[in-house]
């Protein structure tokens, strides 16, 4: 299968939920009615793509509908997608644009999927003859530091650790240095996301950032924010808390082949304004991809 087939895959869930309903909606009617608007108003909120994003869909989609620009039920299918398309449209950065290493800092809170994410982006960089680097500043858990390690292996990475307990920003320091001295292109940085302590943790990802910039010109280049596409809304109190740790330049949703809450995607964009960069739709080196807004929709409406 080819990763867009993955990707329509990995989105079953939220395609029934959202764009078949759509359909049912749409099919089942002859005129776009009241009623009908309301009721797919409904289904994009079911569909996690947040009120205020909603609201302005169906602001527009009604405007167009009085203007009789939208007449049948293709269009409104069409209208949405692109819509959509324009809410996500947002270029990649060029990572050529920064002399290496390229330092990428990964945050958020326990089992969002930090670490595979890691061990994907390490694969994709690879791959792209990038020399990776991978630290290991999730010191709270020796298992922890160990499943990163596997990482690395499976991934041709180098990899800077220290030991279970140890100080964070050691190891972020230690990795930044490292990373110059090795010719290293990217190095990305592994973090701990427990919430019991939230000052602590904030202070804690305030000092790695810093420390990396002492260690490199610029450094984080990139801070990701790895999101779990399941928790729906909580994420997006997530990523209010961790913006007060470090500039987020990016999201990574983790984890849309398993669950129907994919419209989350555009309400992230509208409600938080940072980009969701990466998307990961499963356990595999190679179920994560550049988020593309027209793939995204496509293979959200089946266009
Ligand atoms: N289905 C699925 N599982 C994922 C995805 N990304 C991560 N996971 C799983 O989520 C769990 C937590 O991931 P981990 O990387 O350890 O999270 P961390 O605590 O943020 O480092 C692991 O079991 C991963 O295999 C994804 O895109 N899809
Ligand atoms: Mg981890």
């Amino acid at each position: 299968m080819g990763f867009f087939d993955r990707l329509k895959a990995g989105l079953t869930k939220t395609r029934e939920k959202l764009a078949d309903k759509i359909d049912e909606l749409l099919n089942g009617s002859v005129k776009i009615d009241d009623e009908l608007l309301d009721e797919l108003e409904e289904t994009l909120i079911m569909s996690d793509v947040g009120t205020k994003t909603t609201e302005k869909l169906m602001e527009n989609l009604r405007k167009g509908v009085r203007k009789a620009e939208i007449n049948s039920p293709q269009d409104v299918k069409v209208f949405l997608s692109n819509q959509i398309r324009e809410i996500l449209a947002e270029e990649q950065g060029d990572m050529s644009a920064v002399e290496p290493p390229h330092v990428i800092l990964m945050i958020g809170v326990n089992g969002a999927g930090k670490t595979t994410t890691i061990g994907k982006l390490s694969a994709y960089y690879s791959e792209q003859g990038k020399k990776v680097m991978v630290a290991a500043a999730d010191t709270f858990r020796a298992g922890a530091i160990d499943q990163l390690e596997i990482w690395a292996e499976r991934t041709g990475a180098e990899i800077v650790k220290h030991s279970a307990g140890s100080n964070p920003s050691s190891v972020a320091l230690d990795a930044a240095r490292s990373a110059v001295a090795k010719k290293i292109d990217v190095l990305i940085v592994d973090t701990a996301g427990r919430l019991q302590n939230k000052f602590n943790l904030m202070e804690e990802l305030k000092k790695i950032n810093r420390i990396l910039g002492k260690g490199i010109s610029g450094a984080p280049h990139e801070v990701l924010l790895v999101l779990d596409a399941t928790t729906g809304q909580n994420a997006l109190r997530q990523a209010e808390l961790f913006s007060k740790s470090a500039e987020i330049t990016g999201i990574v949703l983790t984890k849309l082949d398993g669950t129907a809450k994919g419209g989350m995607i555009i309400g992230i964009k509208e409600e938080l304004n940072i980009p969701v960069k990466w998307i990961g739709v499963g356990e595999r080196l190679d179920d994560l991809r550049p988020f593309n807004a027209k793939e995204f929709a496509d293979a959200l409406f089946g266009l």
